[in-house]
């Protein structure tokens, strides 16, 4: 990478200005111009189409413009005037193409013909679409089915994800790795445990009702910024919000709202955070128990004077288990140790538990900064400890509240995109569809990828994302991606994945979810869940992006067909002639999730799923809300005595979405020019021989036979803690191994890779 990067901290507040700027230089870029009147009155509208971008809710009253710089970013990016015509290919090596950069690939724009790789031009030629799925099916009908994986990204509707996870059962597995694999699949670990639900239990209502928040571990001004219209809110009720993250996040910071003219005209942003802590990577836990510890001393000292207890004594009796040896855990741990592994001062820590006390409802964030290490699913399942010592799950302005990542990912789970047989009703499958389904676990993300390595997979076939770009040791992944005999990519955008061709590889360009999707009954509309299990109907309103595009539940359709012996029972032309059969199918499916489904997709804010936890309910197996105990203090490795070895977190810039790179521009974090940086504190920089603006390798360190590093990274001194470094991903993916994730859910630890860090 020849590009400098540059590194100035960013003075503006989010939104505000900056953020207009950004829009009008992306909506250009992508000669997308057409869309912005649709992004005021069909963004996130009920009756008009929902953002491809982040899962966060959708209220029930939007703001005049319910779409935040990101969202409007990722529309323009799918609306682009951009294409990947046959042509395009045609002058282009596959090879020569392997050589460009995320950005420039998804740059080149839309996708607009089903392609087939010919290895001997090295390139992709466009084919029919029925020869395509004439080949596809005796292709995957010659393999064993459990050779087969069938992945998900997260932005499949759920009418698609239904009739997706149908397939792969009929088909013959439970293979259904998603993006969630590498995401929140933690927190569908945890919270199950702790309080028998896979998801959060607070809806955008209790953000009204809080009187306080906590947040670990998510970066909200590049994420999920419409939440920051709640969190103004908040603070404008003078709410706390107490934050936990190793960098300084500028959305926990300051806000200016753009659609506040007087506070545009003013640039007077509103503070968000009240309490600001820089724990270090993988030091929640410390950090939490700390916080325990401070609130035990204060229901001690309340006790003792007869005053009112700090802990919640009535909930705890009534409703839970396990504290008494959550409390001992607490007492035991000496401060020592609390502080050495937060990185956080006693008086801090104190500071934080006092804000807790006070309130009478808290509301708990958090994101990939708590779910992507090796002790995530105890990471979070400590949080959940902190909450029902105060009674805090189950009642108004209180809650659980995990930020989920792709617009459609924690639908795609609520209708069966599952590896986990036991989350999915295969008895009413069976009865509803008149087969066997499989019974046996599938793979996960990080097992595909070991299968794949193993030689074990024959075809992958992806329904959206970027696979090969996504996965941890993306090196030796590619190597092995090539002994794949089928790869069938259902995707919007050309990327790496594409490029990485198996024997057999087909790319099938689909639809986005804002254009229209024309089939025999008229216009379709399709649904997604958002982050707190509302659905919502979307209504696609642009011209496709070519007239050669099918709609993803069409291309699933005519795969299955062409794979599968007739079943008169699964009716994939009825359906896609009409999605709200495959929505009648889903309520049968479902019927406590999706009542009445065809009649209520269209209601404001969507239709929440229900949630026992919120009703303190707790679906556990012993009926109790469960008092989980950490299996360390710290949830990242144990470095031993060896100081030069840093925690690398890899993250997002505010110019990306996972793969998909929008520009160089990190403007909330100051820096632009490259993506090849490290962030450093400066201590560490200069104790490692470093130079600040010098060239930096990157090793990984961990002994498993595999050497693993990469150079040409730009040291940048960064206000973080030391111990702590900071890259972009997926840049970093090669320095991951795949063996490095969450100990229980297999969640790849993105957030703490051991590494030592050298002058390049
Ligand atoms: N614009 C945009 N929106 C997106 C995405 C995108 O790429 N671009 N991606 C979508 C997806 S799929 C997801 S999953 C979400 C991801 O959204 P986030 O959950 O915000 O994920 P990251 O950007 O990876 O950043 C995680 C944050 O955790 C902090 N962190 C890292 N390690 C630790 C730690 O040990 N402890 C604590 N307390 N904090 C830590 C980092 O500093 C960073 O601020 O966003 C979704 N929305
Ligand atoms: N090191 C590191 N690795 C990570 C992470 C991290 O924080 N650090 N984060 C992890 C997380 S949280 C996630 S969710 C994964 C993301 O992993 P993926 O979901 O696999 O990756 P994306 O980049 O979201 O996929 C982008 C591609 O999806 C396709 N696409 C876009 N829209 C559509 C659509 O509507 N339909 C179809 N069929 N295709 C579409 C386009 O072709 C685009 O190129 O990465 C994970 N990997
Ligand atoms: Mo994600």
């Amino acid at each position: 990478m020849t590009e400098r990067a540059h590194h100035e901290s960013y003075d503006q507040p989010v939104g505000g200005w900056g953020s207009a700027k950004s829009l009008l230089k992306h909506s250009t870029e992508q000669r997308a111009l057409h869309t912005v009147s649709a992004l005021l009155k069909d963004h996130n509208k009920t009756g008009g189409y929902m953002c491809t971008g982040c899962a966060w809710a959708k209220p029930a009253s939007p703001h005049t413009a319910e779409f935040c710089e990101n969202g409007a970013k990722a529309t323009f990016w799918d609306l682009t005037s951009n294409r990947t015509t046959p042509e395009f290919f045609s002058r282009r090596t596959v090879t020569e193409l392997l050589g460009w950069s995320d950005y420039d690939l998804e740059n080149a724009g839309r996708l607009t013909h089903p392609m087939r790789y010919d290895a001997v031009t090295d390139s992709y030629v466009a084919v029919d679409w029925d020869e395509a799925f004439r080949e596809i099916g005796e292709k995957l009908k010659s393999y064993p089915p459990e050779d087969v994986v069938f992945y998900a990204s997260g932005r499949a509707c759920l009418e698609a994800s239904y009739m997706y996870q149908l397939l792969a059962r009929l088909y013959g597995n439970n293979n259904l790795p998603d993006s969630s694999n590498m995401c929140h699949e933690t927190t569908s670990v945890a919270l199950p445990q702790s309080i028998g639900t896979p998801v959060g239990t607070v809806l955008l209502k209790d953000f009204e009702k809080t009187d306080c928040i906590f947040s670990f571990g998510q970066n909200v001004g590049t994420n999920a910024p419409r939440l920051l219209h709640s969190l103004q809110e908040a603070r404008e009720r003078d709410v706390p919000i107490v934050v936990f993250n190793p960098l300084r996040e500028k959305g926990w910071e300051e806000f200016v709202n753009p659609q506040r003219p007087v506070q545009m005209l003013k640039n007077s942003p509103t503070t968000i955070a009240t309490q600001y802590y820089q724990v270090r990577a993988g030091g929640d836990i410390a950090a939490m128990i700390g916080i325990a510890k401070a609130l035990l001393k204060m229901d001690d000292e309340a006790r003792e004077a007869g005053a009112a207890r700090v802990l919640d004594v009535g909930f705890l009796a009534d409703h839970t288990d396990g504290f008494e040896a959550f409390e001992t855990l607490v007492r035991t741990t000496s401060w020592d140790e609390i502080l050495i592994e937060s990185g956080l001062q006693h008086a801090a820590l104190e500071a934080a538990a006092l804000t807790f006390a006070r309130a009478e409802s808290v509301i708990a964030i958090y994101g990939m900064g708590l779910t992507q290490h090796r002790l995530g699913v105890d990471n979070i399942q400590t949080l959940v400890n902190l909450l029902l010592m105060r009674g805090q799950i189950g009642k108004p302005g209180a809650g659980i509240c995990p930020v989920r990542g792709h617009s459609n990912v924690q639908g795609q789970r609520t209708v069966g995109i599952a590896e986990k047989a036991e989350l999915v009703p295969l008895d009413r499958l069976a009865e509803q569809f008149g087969f066997d389904p499989p019974r046996k676990d599938g793979m996960n993300t990080v097992e595909a990828c070991e299968a794949i390595v193993e030689g074990r997979v024959r075809a992958f076939v992806g329904l959206g994302g970027n696979f090969v770009r996504a996965i941890p040791d993306r090196t030796l992944m590619e190597e092995k991606w090539r002994g794949v005999d089928l790869s069938v990519q259902v995707a919007t955008k050309l990327n790496r994945t594409h490029l990485v061709t198996a024997k057999t590889t087909y790319l099938l360009p689909t639809l986005v979810r804002s254009e229209i999707d024309q089939q025999e009954s008229g216009p379709q509309i399709v649904t997604i869940e958002d982050s707190t299990t509302c659905i919502h109907g979307s209504h696609g309103k642009f011209e496709p992006a070519a007239d050669t595009l099918l709609s993803e539940p069409r291309i699933i359709a005519e795969i299955a067909k062409a794979t599968l012996p007739p079943n008169p029972r699964v009716p994939w032309d009825s359906w896609v002639g009409d999605y709200a059969l495959v929505r009648d199918a889903i309520e049968k499916t479902f019927p406590d999730d999706f009542r009445d489904f065809n009649a209520r997709l269209d209601t404001p804010g969507g239709f929440p799923r229900p949630v026992p936890a919120r009703d303190r309910e707790w679906t556990t197996p012993n009926g109790k809300a469960n008092f989980k105990l950490p299996g360390a203090l710290s949830s990242s490795f144990d470095r031993g005595e060896d100081a030069d070895i840093l925690r690398l977190i890899t993250l997002r810039s505010n110019d990306q979405f996972n793969t998909t790179i929008y520009g160089y521009v990190d403007r909330l974090r100051g820096l632009s020019g490259s993506r090849m940086i490290i962030m450093m504190n400066r201590d560490d920089r200069v104790r490692l021989g470093l130079t600040e603006g010098g060239m930096a390798r990157i090793e990984t360190a961990v002994d498993d036979g595999r050497h693993r590093s990469m150079g040409g990274f730009q040291v940048i001194d960064y206000e973080i803690p030391p111990g702590t470094c900071a890259s972009y991903y997926p840049e970093c993916n090669a320095l991951i191994p795949l063996s490095h994730h969450d100990e229980q859910s297999k969640t790849p630890a993105a957030k703490s890779v051991p590494v030592r860090i050298h002058p390049d």
